[in-house]
């Protein structure tokens, strides 16, 4: 890129001829929002950019429900699953009984435990930090790590269309009273600096489950405040939102409100771009 785009910030015709030869040599939207900052582009301007060139020049393909339904019903191969809500954009869908009571107990058993304060991603450096905005307490399963892990893995992939070698392992969390998670963006920040290490390994997120395993009697409902959805946590069913960009216009920010009596208990699975290994 030359200095005047670079100084102007616009969507010239030589900008986007550099964009779509980066697109057409397999360089990611991620790889080249970062090449854009490099070159001196504002974030949001990069961001922007990017955004517009990505519809494009290609459909950005996420998960999304790859099943027919019936009766609002999806046939998950193993077992029958509801549609309780759908939006199209930003998608979220809400599932009853993805899965059964004995799943969520096993999955709550075998993680317990190894339960330990909740960790997030640090954007600064790439590495792990105790978040006082989550105030959970975690563990991760390795992916197909045991029976359980594996049916429900493939069960998701089957209804979500997407490789189970693309999903992170299995996050449990229990929130007891006082507990929540403030609202966030699961994606990684491409203006954090420990975002391009993140990213080797998968690339971004793209889609997050969040499976509930145990229902509080009060509080814990999962809310996305710039839709105004709030999803009460019932055990067996599960909330799916996907980004196909990593950007606030994706509209999927969300919290976990605070647990008021009881215990909440999710098993998290975040899908990537690619191969996580
Ligand atoms: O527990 C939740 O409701 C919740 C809210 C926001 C979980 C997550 N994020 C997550 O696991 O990313
Ligand atoms: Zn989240």
């Amino acid at each position: 890129m030359n200095a005047q785009t670079r100084t102007d910030q616009l969507l010239t015709p030589e900008v986007l001829a550099w964009m779509t030869a980066q697109a057409a040599q397999g360089h990611s939207k991620e790889e080249i929002f970062n090449a854009m900052l490099a070159a001196g582009w504002h974030a949001d301007a990069a961001a922007q950019a990017v955004q517009l060139t990505a519809e494009e020049l290609a459909a950005v393909v996420v998960p999304a429900l790859a099943l027919p339904l019936t009766h609002n019903m999806v046939d998950a191969g193993d077992k029958w699953v509801e549609v309780l809500f759908f939006a199209q954009v930003p998608n979220v869908i809400v599932l009853g009984n993805l899965l059964g009571p004995s799943e969520c107990e096993a999955l709550i058993e075998a993680a317990t435990p190894r339960l330990a304060r909740s960790l997030t991603v640090d954007a600064k450096t790439g590495g792990e930090e105790l978040n006082a905005d989550r105030t959970s307490e975690g563990m991760f399963f390795r992916r197909g790590e045991n029976p359980i892990v594996q049916q429900v893995e493939a069960r998701i992939a089957r209804i979500f269309g997407w490789p189970q070698e693309n999903g992170e392992g299995l996050q449990v969390l229990r929130y007891g009273p006082g507990a929540e998670y403030k609202p966030h963006y699961d994606y990684f920040d491409p203006a954090e600096p420990g975002t391009p290490a993140i990213l080797q390994r998968g690339g971004q997120r793209v889609a997050t489950l969040i499976m509930y395993l145990h229902e509080p009697e009060e509080g814990g409902a999962t809310v996305f405040p710039d839709i105004e959805l709030r999803v009460e946590p019932r055990r067996g069913n599960a909330v799916f939102f996907s980004y196909p960009q990593a950007l606030p216009s994706s509209r999927t920010l969300h919290g976990g409100e605070p647990v008021i009596v009881g215990e909440k208990w999710i098993a998290t699975k975040w899908l990537r771009e690619r191969l996580f290994t």
